[in-house]
């Protein structure tokens, strides 16, 4: 294959599709859907099954705290397993597992096939004990912390069935920060495993839930499910085995799906934000299950013969909406693999395209990047030519990684976007359609907001910038899909999202809109990093390194990084009397990980005796990123202390 590299900037691309339509063809349909939003989404809403339908579309009497066709009764559990366990998908794969471990010959040792009969009967089995054993009802709440195993959707779907709000905490996360969410979220039972594989190695979670439960008061009952099978603690009377469990359970049962109000919550997510403790984001059903009803077809074209393969961790969430309720809900066949994509070959990835015959691939840019850095022979070994669709989410894609996998994988003719959305919106919002309308690609742009959906790229003062001109990203229109508010924390709510621009939703990312109307998020304007496309605040990472002994202050900013986009680095001021010294550096890192997980490792630390500070005494976290990235400071009049620049600038250069 001889490759044409470095395709112009801005260079449209015109993909191999029969939906393909020029752009004002589609900016003509985008502003139609908006001229009534409210019956547009309707008429998608109408398309799932709902024991009852909705008496209004939008309850907007209350903004921002909207709520979408009310009246109505829906079931998340219901949707994704019971209608195809009905139908002729009884017996269509719907997920295909993989373990991490592999035999001598590269294949993995373990490869779970769940029907959908399958899933339905261990979905129904599981809703048993947790409202017949556990006694869990509408109203209360669960924590789960589980690796990628089958049984993570299975428990989401088995409390979805029976109306018990879940939140998922993800698996790279440390005891702490599972105790803050279940505190949070008043979990009064804790889903978890023995552990997990990542890497060759296990991630011990059980010992990790144990201490976090020394944290908290509200978890009566822990279930645990086998998976690494290696030794772990069970208290008794609070703590038991999944398999023991089960096997109480008397045969065929059945548990009937709650009828649950569409504007009722299904899940928190928590999500890192400016400041404070994460975020718990509560999303309601009806509305999010319209959106991801939406998205599966119009973004991914999902089809009875595909198999569909979304990459990302359930424990965020893409996983939620992409690999659990989306997918199921339509009734595909899809991957689940657990490990690294990397591991125990360079080729995983690749391999498990051609074993299970990948469709329809959905990745993040800063796996594209590693898979790049291994270089094009593991992608060749390889047959992957039943690819038809690929996009990319959880950070701006750079051309150069859309290009590569666009042509080693995608022949240079199959439709690769990138979708812009976040946990608040609980699906995409801004992308290309390949089942629907398709205008042209151009890499590394995230193309147009979805039909219905009116986001907008405004100045300071809430005006649409000029064409290529800078701005923040907001939606000017309520969807389905938002957020219901931030649990036990509605003020909050109104403050971070409605706040800076009034009426209109604040993303929290600057974009610009180019000449041709193409949307580019370009990245966070807020305090917000995206490590490998997981979302951090740099203020729960400052709040970690502080609470060593050592330390007096710390500024956590993101630097580029040519593989995860961006990566952490702190510059701390040690308290009187301490030396910086490579094993307090180390002491540091270890403590960030300690407090909140593996995920937030720093990559470097800097110390420092001064920060650039405000006359009040706040650090200027702009100011900094703006020195070691060699970016104009820009206004500086505020700042209290002009040598702290130098300084700051002074310890980057020499560490570096
Ligand atoms: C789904 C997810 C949200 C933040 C968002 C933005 C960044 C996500 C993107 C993208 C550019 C894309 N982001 N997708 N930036 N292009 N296609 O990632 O949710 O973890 O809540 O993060 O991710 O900065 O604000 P979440």
């Amino acid at each position: 294959m001889s490759v044409n590299w470095a395709l112009p900037f801005n260079t449209k691309i015109v993909p191999k599709s029969n939906k393909v339509v020029d752009i004002n063809t589609y900016k003509e349909i985008h502003s139609t859907s908006l001229r009534d939003y409210k019956g547009f989404w309707a008429s998608v809403a109408s398309e799932l099954d709902w024991f009852k339908p909705w008496e209004k579309v939008l309850d907007d009497s209350n903004p921002p705290f909207y709520k979408w066709f009310v009246g109505g009764e829906i079931n998340a559990s219901y949707l994704a397993v019971d209608r195809h366990a009905k139908s002729w998908r009884k017996n269509k794969v719907a997920i295909i597992w993989e373990g991490e471990p592999v035999d001598e010959n590269g294949n993995p040792k373990e490869v779970r096939k769940l029907t959908y009969y399958d899933l339905y009967t261990e979905v129904n089995r599981v809703a048993y004990i947790l409202r017949n054993k556990y006694g869990l009802k509408k109203g209360d709440a669960v924590a789960i912390y589980l690796p990628m195993i089958p049984e993570l959707p299975i428990f989401m779907l088995a409390l979805a069935r029976i109306g018990v709000v879940f939140t998922v905490v993800f698996s790279g996360f440390s005891a702490d920060a599972l105790a803050t969410r279940i505190d949070d979220a008043q979990a009064k039972v804790l889903i978890t495993a023995d552990g997990g594989w990542r890497r060759g190695k296990i991630v011990p979670l059980k010992d990790i839930a144990d201490k976090a439960l020394e944290k908290v008061s509200t978890v009566k009952d822990v279930i645990v499910v086998r998976r690494t099978g290696q030794k772990v603690n069970m208290v008794e009377g609070r703590d038991k085995y999944l398999d023991d469990v089960l096997r109480e359970v008397p045969q065929g049962v059945y548990v009937e799906p709650e009828r649950i109000k569409s504007e009722d919550p299904l899940y928190i997510l928590y999500t890192s934000g400016t400041t404070g403790k994460p975020k718990g984001i509560v999303h309601d059903t009806g509305g999010y299950l319209t959106l991801l009803h939406a998205t599966m077809k119009w973004v991914f074209d999902v089809r009875d013969d595909d198999i569909y393969w979304c990459t990302a961790d359930i424990g965020w969430v893409t996983g939620h909406s992409y690999i659990v309720f989306g997918p199921l809900m339509e009734g595909v066949t899809e991957i689940m693999y657990e490990g690294a994509l990397d591991y125990p070959k360079p080729d995983r990835w690749v391999s498990i395209i051609e074993r299970y015959g990948v469709t329809i691939f959905y990745t993040s840019p800063t796996a594209i990047r590693s898979f790049m850095k291994y270089g094009d022979e593991w992608v060749k070994a390889h047959k992957t030519d039943t690819i038809r669709i690929i996009h990319s989410v959880g950070e701006p894609i750079n051309p150069e990684a859309f290009e590569w996998l666009w042509k080693l994988i995608g022949r240079g003719e199959v439709p690769f976007g990138s979708t812009w959305w976040m946990t608040e919106t609980g699906g995409i919002m801004i992308s290309h359609l390949p089942g629907l309308y398709l205008i042209p690609l151009k890499p590394g742009t995230n193309g147009m907001p979805l039909p219905g959906i009116e986001a907008d790229v405004v100045d300071d003062n809430g005006n649409p910038t000029k064409p290529e001109e800078r701005g923040y990203l907001v939606i000017k229109n309520p969807w389905p899909g938002m957020p219901l508010t931030i649990h036990r924390d509605p003020e909050r709510y109104i403050k971070i999202y409605w706040s800076k621009f009034p009426g209109m939703f604040y993303a929290g990312d600057y974009a610009v809109k180019d000449s041709d109307g193409y949307f580019w998020v370009l990245g966070r304007a807020d305090e917000v990093i995206k490590v490998a496309g997981h979302r951090l605040g740099t203020y729960e990472l400052e709040s970690a390194i502080i609470e060593h002994p050592a330390v007096a202050e710390a500024a956590v900013v993101g630097v580029p990084d040519p593989v995860k986009g961006e990566v952490p680095v702190a510059f701390v001021i040690l308290k009187q009397g301490v030396s910086p010294s490579k094993n307090l550096m180390d002491d540091i890192l270890k403590t960030v990980r300690d407090k909140v997980g593996p995920i937030a490792t720093l990559s470097s630390i800097y110390f420092v005796s001064k920060l650039p500070k405000t006359r009040s005494g706040k650090i200027m976290r702009r100011v900094v990123k703006a020195v070691i990235t060699n970016q104009p400071v820009g206004d500086i009049t505020t700042l209290e202390n002009e040598a702290s620049v130098e300084e700051v600038k002074k310890a980057y250069e020499e560490f570096k």
